[in-house]
């Protein structure tokens, strides 16, 4: 053991340099995101990893409160490796990385989690810090995008994957419901759909609210080079926050969500249009809607950390941040 540095096991909490790559075995360990060390003090950590374990808006089967915790024990396996599949660097190479752990909150107060949502990232935010946020359900998005708009300007652009618009009408002004929450945010003027994407969609929704789509038959004949030539012409130079449903995965490859429906992406075509998007000015970015209890051999968990990975390649990518 003579040879081994104090940091060699436990590397969440024992590991003191941000660039270091963990030294572990995969299946052993205390798990945090990538095996990143845990953070509360953001006064050097470039990007934090932030759960948020939400998932009282959920209309169909629950369990997201539990994504935070999964996505985490899957990410350890891709862990190990020095370079990121795909990328041609590491984003732990280039940006100092951490685990924020979860987000608090009163979960006896449900009406009052909103507002804590965005006080607290605000709060991150406002360090300098990039907030990479794994949910929960995906009614976290809208307390996340009226932090980030407090702190980039609105309205700002958004790139969505997802299965359904997330912009049905709501008749209450503070509800909670993972459907209709891109209608409050639309509406009150925090995104900007004319300069925003969704992709993947396949769901009816008679109002579009004159979002770009990209419904998944649409990405299925045309192809991912296609979507991203379109997204990047779409979204351009603004401030885009980019949020990932994991229900826009076909069940084949998502089966741990709360609303699957079928004739979805494969992760293989998610991840060639994120790659496509390298170079745009993403702000923040959120990976939500990971149910473990519905689960299957890791298949969800996993393909919500790969691309949980991606996103922080995007973040060390950002001009707005970089240059
Ligand atoms: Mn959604």
């Amino acid at each position: 053991m003579a040879d081994k540095p104090e940091s060699w096991g436990d590397h969440a909490i024992t590991a003191t340099d941000l660039h270091e790559l963990p030294r572990e075995i995969t299946y052993a360990g205390v798990p945090s995101f990538l095996r990143r060390p845990y953070r509360k003090d953001l006064s050097d950590v470039d990007v934090a990893i932030l759960g948020v374990p939400f998932d009282t808006a959920t209309t169909n089967r629950p369990g997201t409160r539990f994504g935070p915790r999964g996505v985490r024990a899957a990410s350890v396996d891709l862990a190990f490796e020095a370079l990121v599949y795909g990328w041609d660097f590491h984003p732990v190479t280039e940006m100092k990385i951490a685990d924020h752990g979860d987000l608090p909150f009163e979960f006896a107060k449900p009406a009052g989690i909103p507002d804590e949502i965005e006080k607290y990232v605000a709060w991150m935010l406002e360090q300098d810090t990039m907030v990479l946020s794994i949910g929960g359900d995906h009614f976290i998005s809208w307390p996340l995008i009226k932090a980030h708009s407090a702190k980039h300007g609105k309205p700002i652009s958004m790139i969505h994957f997802d299965a359904h618009s997330d912009t049905w009408a709501d008749e209450h002004e503070d509800g909670i419901n993972h459907g209709t929450m891109f209608w409050h945010a639309t509406k009150q003027g925090y995104i900007d759909p004319k300069t925003s994407a969704q992709i993947g969609l396949r769901t009816v929704n008679e109002d579009p609210l004159g979002f770009n789509i990209f419904d998944a038959p649409w990405v299925h004949k045309h192809g991912t080079d296609a979507v991203v030539e379109e997204v990047r012409r779409i979204v351009g130079d603004n401030k885009a926050y980019l949020t990932f449903d994991i229900d826009c995965l076909d069940p084949a490859f998502a089966p741990g969500t709360g609303t699957p429906v079928c004739g979805g992406l494969s992760t293989a075509q998610a991840r060639e249009i994120i790659k496509g998007l390298s170079g745009l000015n993403i702000i923040g970015a959120d990976l939500v809607e990971v149910s473990p209890p519905f689960d299957h051999a890791e298949i969800t968990a996993l393909a919500g950390a790969t691309l949980a990975l991606d996103f922080l390649c995007l973040f060390a990518r950002a001009p707005w941040r970089w240059t």
